[in-house]
């Protein structure tokens, strides 16, 4: 039985970085690479124990079946045989839990980070907003705000919303987290490729949910420097106001502005 067991799992150590995904998203932070490992030690569990019940179960079937009208052998009360089928499996759990543990520390540790980003969403647009910096990026359905992170750096995001609950969502990040209001999400995440993410909001929050969508724009640290500094002439600083106020205005009179390419309605 050691040997059976010991086989696929040698293959698979010894196979390396071919693990199949089993249909995950490896992911592009720290944290989504923990996860989809987690997924992947999950499934080859799952497949070695559903491959051993499925042979238990043809090899009962086959070897114990009907030949005559004589009852086989009957075995009850196989003390070591029931231990052991109650043991392996709460091993088993015990392993399983203990991962989870361990990578759910990981996706809800806040470390220290030099990068924070507040992130406002709102029906139907986000804002992204650079504490300590002019930065500002703001916009509202088909514009896709861009919000720029550098990359290999811890980024710290505070997370709310004006006001309807929606949800940010990354897929190539495995990440997602209710934006609420008058409450303030905090979590930590590290790109670690640089490239252009598609966010989209995952609450159904209004008309036009379905055009609440962002990116997420991944570049190196030094672009992302220049990027910040690019906030600091007086032209910009102007721009990022205006939108500020227009967002306000727009909050407080409830009236949201219509995406500007989009027919929608009656
Ligand atoms: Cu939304």
């Amino acid at each position: 039985m050691r040997r059976a067991l010991a086989l696929p799992l040698a293959a698979l150590v010894l196979s390396g970085c071919t693990v199949p995904g089993f249909g995950a998203n490896p992911g592009d932070t720290t944290s989504s690479k923990s996860v989809f490992h987690l997924w992947q030690g999950f499934s080859i569990g799952a497949v070695i124990v559903g491959g051993l019940v499925v042979v238990l179960m043809l090899w009962s079937i086959i070897r114990d079946r009907r030949r005559g009208d004589e009852i086989p052998v009957q075995t009850q009360y196989h003390i070591p045989l029931e231990v052991t089928y109650t043991v392996v499996p709460i091993l088993i759990v015990i392993g399983l839990f203990a991962a989870t543990l361990v990578v759910e520390n990981k996706e809800v540790a806040n470390p220290s980070s030099n990068v924070v980003v507040d992130v406002n969403a709102f029906q139907w647009g986000w804002e992204f907003l650079y504490p300590g910096h002019n930065a500002f990026v703001y916009g509202q359905t088909t514009q896709s705000p861009e919000m720029v992170i550098p990359a290999g750096a811890n980024v710290h995001v505070n997370l709310t919303s004006t006001d309807v609950m929606h949800g940010f969502y990354v897929h190539d990040f495995n990440f997602s987290r209710y934006a609420q209001p008058g409450v303030t999400n905090q979590f930590t995440f590290l790109a670690q490729n640089t490239g252009t993410f598609l966010g989209q909001c995952t609450q159904l929050c209004g008309l036009y949910h379905s055009l609440m969508v962002f990116q997420v724009k991944v570049v190196t640290p030094a672009q992302y420097q220049t990027w910040l500094n690019s906030f600091n002439n007086p032209a910009d600083e102007l721009k990022a106001q205006a939108a500020a106020t227009a967002l306000q205005q727009e909050l407080a009179t409830g009236v949201s502005t219509k995406p500007a390419n989009t027919k929608f309605g009656r």
